[in-house]
């Protein structure tokens, strides 16, 4: 059985864990918000957390996410007091048999979107990103330095005509929407803080960047693997290049890179099938295939995208990635593990975004967690792998 989870954002989050308890999931994803990235997640910390979980008759089964420092990205600063901490924070967690940890490696913002209220036909509202609304902002709102360079001249013209009609209403909401795509705790981020942090990454370059990701690979995946703990490398949310920095882990290509650095399960991948589907060159089946073995929590959701960097969120079955294939991929693999991985419990799966729909429109939620609309998509998961399981077994 894959493990039914549910990601919450800890005691400020909307949705309660009674109301969890109800929509299927056996398990929590979540993570210390408060605990700044670079900080070592205390063991009472994390204790009374999973106590707090457990009085509702659910586990802790992932953490999303230990956040990576900045610094540990660019090698830079302090670096190595932080890969201490985190090393520190793995065995905390191994000890408090929290044994799945996500975590991704984007430099200077998480994910990145243009609108969180694309309207379905439906009447449902997710979250989308249109390239020339992006190249907008980043040319003249944020005003990046060499912004123009990023963009072919087609999408410099449109984005320019684009700016010109905005009323400033809508510029600050793009703006706005842009700025929630950058992690923190509770951090609010200047234009200039921005920048500053996009500008650290000067010089660095795809190679450079991969290659840092190696080292703190080398130091963590060994800690992680004699504790117990499956690591998870989320995927590039997009999944290509934006405000002129590195990516690391875009394509199956990256994803064969970084698992074949250092050989062991707790090196592992977060197939984000919304992440690596809204590229039209991501084959997200093959993808799957190839990298099951090292697939340790599965993020499941749906895009409708084009070419030319466009995506939209759309209702789980009905998008551009085959999300049938990708369960019936890893439910086989899942067969597999129970005979060959002793103790082995199930791969860790939980509804990623979910669509505003229903009562949920009455709320306020995190970008992309309602309840209603990840409910949904849960029951979806979960007919679809009971169907998948069946059919397997006949
Ligand atoms: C967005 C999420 C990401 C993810 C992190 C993992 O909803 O998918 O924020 O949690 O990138 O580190």
């Amino acid at each position: 059985m894959f493990i039914h989870s549910w990601r919450w954002f800890g005691p400020d989050d909307p949705v309660t864990l009674d109301q969890i308890v109800q929509t299927g999931a056996t398990h929590i994803v979540t993570a210390l918000h408060r605990v700044p990235a670079g900080e070592t997640w205390l063991p009472e910390e994390i204790r009374t957390r999973k106590e707090l979980i457990q009085s509702s008759g659910l586990q802790w089964g992932v953490v999303e996410s230990v956040p990576v420092h900045e610094e540990i990205k660019k090698r830079s600063g302090h670096y190595r007091d932080r890969i201490e901490n985190y090393k520190q924070s793995l065995k905390n967690l191994g000890r408090e048999k929290i044994g799945t940890v996500c975590y991704n490696f984007m430099p200077a913002l998480d994910w990145s979107r243009t609108n969180l209220k694309n309207r379905g036909r439906d009447g449902s509202e997710a979250s989308s990103f249109d390239f020339t609304l992006f190249a907008a902002m980043d040319i003249h709102l944020l005003k990046r330095p060499g912004a123009s360079e990023s963009y072919p001249p087609e999408i410099l013209e449109k984005a320019e005509a684009l700016i010109r009609e905005m009323t400033a209403a809508r510029r600050k909401e793009l703006l706005d929407t842009f700025l929630l795509g950058f992690p923190g705790s509770g951090e609010t981020f200047s234009l200039k803080a921005v920048l500053e942090r996009i500008e650290g990454y000067a010089g660095l370059g795809r190679d450079g960047y991969i290659s840092n990701l190696k080292e703190f690979l080398k130091e963590i995946v060994p800690v992680a693997e004699s504790e117990g703990v499956l690591l998870a490398l989320h995927p590039d949310d997009p999944p290509f290049p934006l405000l002129g920095l590195p990516r690391a882990v875009s394509n199956l290509r990256d994803a064969l890179e970084i698992i074949s650095a250092v050989d062991s399960h707790s090196n592992g991948l977060t197939f984000c099938t919304g992440s690596f589907g809204a590229s039209s060159t991501n084959d997200l089946p093959r993808m799957a295939r190839e990298l099951a073995g090292r697939i340790n929590f599965l993020h499941i959701r749906n895009v409708i995208r084009d070419d030319r960097f466009n995506f939209q969120e759309c209702n789980l079955l009905e998008g551009d990635v085959d999300v049938y294939a990708i369960m019936k991929t890893m439910i086989l693999e899942d067969l597999h593990r129970v005979k060959s991985r002793p103790g082995y419990e199930g791969i860790p799966v939980r509804p990623d975004h979910g669509a505003r729909i229903l009562d949920d429109h009455n709320k306020i939620y995190y970008p992309g967690y309602p309840l209603y609309g990840r409910m949904k998509n849960l029951a979806e998961i979960r007919g679809l792998e009971a169907g998948i399981r069946n059919c397997l077994s006949h």
